[in-house]
């Protein structure tokens, strides 16, 4: 199975670029902001703790998040396999997916890491934020987003990197097809190994 991580710093282009691979490759795909802000809008006991901490720019509580990872993973039909969008945020995300993965008979393909300037990601934020209405696309929660990333969530940079799975990928400055491109190759290099097993 092509199990694949997309990861980076909010706005970097996760959701952008996971659309892209879903099409190419026929992944399922598990967007934790999307399942989180469908929570929300449905006022489920998970939504109300959800928006609490999504409106300061934190993240939500690791135990509450691998619970509704696992639950949402056994929902889907495997297929091809499995895009992770915004899964892990933390070390502990991380080792709980190694698990969770495991368990099921399956392991992590690859780990996209899309770097871009803190410049260019507080643009992007705020321009989605007037196209989206998005509650956490405004200057002070992306300030605080950046800095739960920079604290919480790039220490996984090192943990897959160390895991040899990590492919880094240049994503600021440059168009939506460029960077799908060079994801594509990285993914071509791991696609027969990952689907021979
Ligand atoms: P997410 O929904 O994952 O949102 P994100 O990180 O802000 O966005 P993404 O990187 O997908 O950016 P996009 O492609 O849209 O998370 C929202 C919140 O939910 C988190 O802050 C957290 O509170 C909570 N949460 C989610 N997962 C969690 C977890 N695992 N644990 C705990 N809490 C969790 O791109 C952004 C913009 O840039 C778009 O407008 C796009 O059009 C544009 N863009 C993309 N590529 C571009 C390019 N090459 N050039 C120019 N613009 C580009």
């Amino acid at each position: 199975m092509l199990n694949i991580v997309i990861f980076g710093a909010p706005g970097s282009g996760k959701g952008t670029q996971s659309e892209l691979l879903i099409e190419k490759y026929g992944l399922n795909h598990i967007s934790t902001g999307e399942v989180l802000r469908k929570e929300i809008q449905d006022q489920t006991e998970l939504g109300k703790i959800a928006e609490f901490h999504i409106s300061k720019g934190h993240l939500v509580p690791d135990n509450l998040i691998i619970d509704m990872l696992a639950d949402v993973l056994d929902s889907k039909k495997r297929g091809t396999g499995i895009i992770f969008d915004g899964f892990p945020r933390t070390i502990e995300q991380g080792k709980a997916l190694d698990k969770i993965l495991k368990d099921r008979g399956t392991d992590l393909s690859i780990v996209i890491n899309l770097n871009v300037e803190e410049e260019e990601l507080i643009c992007r934020l705020l321009k989605r934020g007037e196209i989206s209405g998005r509650s956490d696309d405004n200057i002070d929660t992306i300030t605080a987003r950046l800095k739960v990333y920079h604290e919480q969530t790039a220490p996984l940079i090192d943990f897959y990197k160390k895991a040899g799975v990590l492919v880094d990928i240049p994503a600021g400055g440059r168009s939506i097809d460029q960077i799908s491109k060079e994801i594509n190759e990285a993914v071509s290099r791991v696609y027969e190994k990952a689907m021979a097993c």
